[in-house]
């Protein structure tokens, strides 16, 4: 009798745990497109605070290029992982991305950038977290003009320089928004200039906006956008290095990480004015955790969340950060 009950007991302690997954045994890939740029770093930190508390295991992987995806998603298979959190290097490997992720029967969500098909539509059916693109880029549009007015500047005398990267759909969004809002606040169109860039960092936008200053040598105030901290950097630095004073540029970026945050640490403003700072622990944190209750529980996430931006400049970057829990 006893060994009858124990039996039975048995089998349903067996049947328990083949039906859920522990969480030690749950391993999520966390891929990112430029692992050395502090957003990607804070969106790794604040993932992995979701690992140490659920009790996963989060595999952080810089994948610069299509080729480091395909082998990182093979390896994230031999090693066991159940699921991955990516933001790509080219948005057009989606389709590649989704077949190689079913392939290994790994679950995939994507963030910051969203997988485009052949057709160059998003694809909808995979699980997204990007930022409000659009309205952030035109929180940038309007930072600018309304400094512009408060400097007492003439419109037709001012440059803008629109760092692009254009191969990138937020990036389109992020600097066709902030265009916009210029415009409605009585920009001229005709003093837009492109600076295409030709990677998203620093240096590359540095090298393009110097070309767009050269070329404009007349222009006496110079204001600048892009994709994010690290191209509006490159604008200011670009106007710094051609010899253009501080007090004459009025530069705002996305991101509000350490970039962006060393900048205003600066005793002296330079022209970094401001930026629209988002969040790396929703995008981080809150994105390891949904593929965690995915995995764990069965729950899946929402198909398309986009996160908010609010805007910071010197004086007020610090309070910002602390309404967005990312001190
Ligand atoms: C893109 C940009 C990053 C960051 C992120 C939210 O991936 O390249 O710098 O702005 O979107």
């Amino acid at each position: 009798m006893r060994s009858w009950k124990a039996a039975i007991l048995a089998g349903v302690v067996a049947f328990a745990a083949a039906g859920s997954t522990f969480a030690a045994d749950v391993k999520i890939g966390f891929l990112v497109k430029q692992p050395e740029e502090p957003w990607f770093q804070d969106e790794w930190k604040f993932a992995d605070q979701a690992a140490k508390e659920k009790g996963f295991t989060l595999v952080k992987i810089g994948a610069e290029d299509g080729e480091k995806v395909q082998s990182a998603i093979d390896n994230l298979a031999a090693q066991g992982a159940q699921g991955f959190i990516i933001c790509t290097p080219d948005v057009k490997l989606g389709p590649g991305i989704v077949a190689k992720a079913a392939a290994n029967d790994l679950k995939v969500m994507t963030v910051d950038d969203r997988l485009v098909g052949a057709d160059g539509k998003p694809l909808e059916d995979v699980v997204h977290m990007g930022i409000s693109a659009t309205k952030i880029g035109e929180t940038v549009g309007q930072a600018i003009a309304e400094e512009i007015k408060k400097r007492g500047w003439d419109m037709k005398d001012v440059g803008a320089i629109r760092v692009s990267y254009d191969q990138l759909p937020t990036a389109v969004d992020r600097v066709e928004g902030a265009i916009a809002a210029l415009k409605a606040a009585g920009f001229p169109a005709e003093n837009i200039y492109d600076a295409p860039q030709a990677k998203t960092d620093t240096e590359a936008a540095l090298n393009a906006a110097t070309t767009v200053l050269n070329k404009n040598a007349n222009v006496k105030h110079w204001v600048a956008f892009g994709l994010n901290d690290e191209a509006v950097l490159g604008a200011v630095r670009a106007t710094e290095s051609v010899g253009i004073a501080a007090e004459n540029v009025i530069g705002v970026g996305i991101g509000g990480a350490e970039s962006a945050i060393n900048e205003f640490k600066k005793p002296t403003p330079t022209g970094f004015f401001g930026t629209v700072i988002i969040s790396p622990k929703r995008h981080g944190y809150e994105t390891a955790l949904n593929m965690y209750e995915w995995i764990a529980n069965g729950k899946e996430p929402e198909k398309l969340t986009l996160t908010a931006g609010a805007l910071a400049l010197r004086d007020t970057y610090e309070a910002v950060r602390k309404d967005l829990g990312i001190e």
